[in-house]
C-alpha cells in the first residue's frame, strides 16, 4: 500500500453563518486537494463549490487545525461537530471524527441507496452525534477518517464538513491548516 501524503497550503474556503451568538461554519473538503490532481476530486453540480473529495477503497482521512480564539475572554469557546454532506453509491462506507484524538461518538455508516453511479450527484447529510467540546485557546486537532469497503470501484464523497462554534473571535481564521491523506493500493 502506497500512502499518499499530501499537504495543500492553499486558502480554506470556509462559509459561516450567525444565529444568536452561534455560528455556523461550513468548510469545503475538496479545498483541501491539490487541484492539479484529478483523481481525488469530482465535479458535481449539486455540491458546495460544485466539488467533492472522492474517497478509494481503502479510503483515508482528513485534519483540520482549528484556532481558537475567545470573542469574549472571560467567557469559553464552544465546537459543535454539525457532519458530513457526501454522496454515495455501491456499498455503505463508514467515517469516524476525532476531536484532539477524542472520538466524537462512534463511527458512522454513510449509507448508499443505490447501485450503479447513479447517486453520486444526491446528497446527504450524516448528521452526528450532538456533541459540544469547550476548547481551550489556541490550536486543536480535528480529525475525520474515513474507511471504504469495495475493492473495485465505489468509494465515498465527500462534500463539506459543518460546525457551529460560539464564542469564537474570527471565523475565517477558524480552520487555520489543512492535511489530507488518501491511502492507495498499487
Ligand atoms: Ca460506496
Ligand atoms: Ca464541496
Amino acid at each position: 500500500m502506497l500512502l499518499q501524503h499530501l499537504v495543500v497550503l492553499a486558502i480554506v474556503q470556509t462559509a459561516w453563518s450567525q444565529v444568536g451568538t452561534e455560528e455556523r461554519i461550513v468548510v469545503q473538503l475538496e479545498d483541501l486537494v491539490n487541484v492539479n490532481d484529478t483523481s481525488l476530486w469530482r465535479w458535481r453540480s449539486n455540491a458546495g463549490n460544485d466539488k467533492t473529495v472522492r474517497f478509494y477503497y481503502p479510503g483515508g482521512f482528513v485534519k483540520l487545525t482549528l484556532c481558537v480564539e475567545p470573542d469574549d475572554p472571560f467567557l469559553d469557546v464552544t465546537v459543535r461537530f454539525g457532519g458530513l454532506r457526501y454522496s454515495n453509491d455501491g456499498q455503505a462506507d463508514s467515517v469516524s471524527a476525532y476531536m484532539d484524538a477524542h472520538g466524537i461518538g462512534s463511527g458512522r455508516d454513510l449509507k448508499a441507496h443505490s447501485w450503479q453511479g447513479k447517486l453520486w450527484n444526491m446528497f446527504l447529510d450524516s448528521g452526528w452525534i450532538d456533541n459540544s467540546y469547550t476548547l481551550t485557546p489556541g490550536k486543536h486537532e480535528f480529525r475525520i477518517d474515513v474507511r471504504t469497503d469495495e475493492a473495485v470501484g465505489g468509494g465515498l464523497e465527500l462534500d463539506s464538513a459543518v460546525f457551529y462554534v460560539d464564542n469564537l473571535r474570527n471565523a475565517t481564521e477558524f480552520i487555520c491548516g489543512t492535511d489530507i491523506h488518501h491511502y492507495m493500493v498499487e
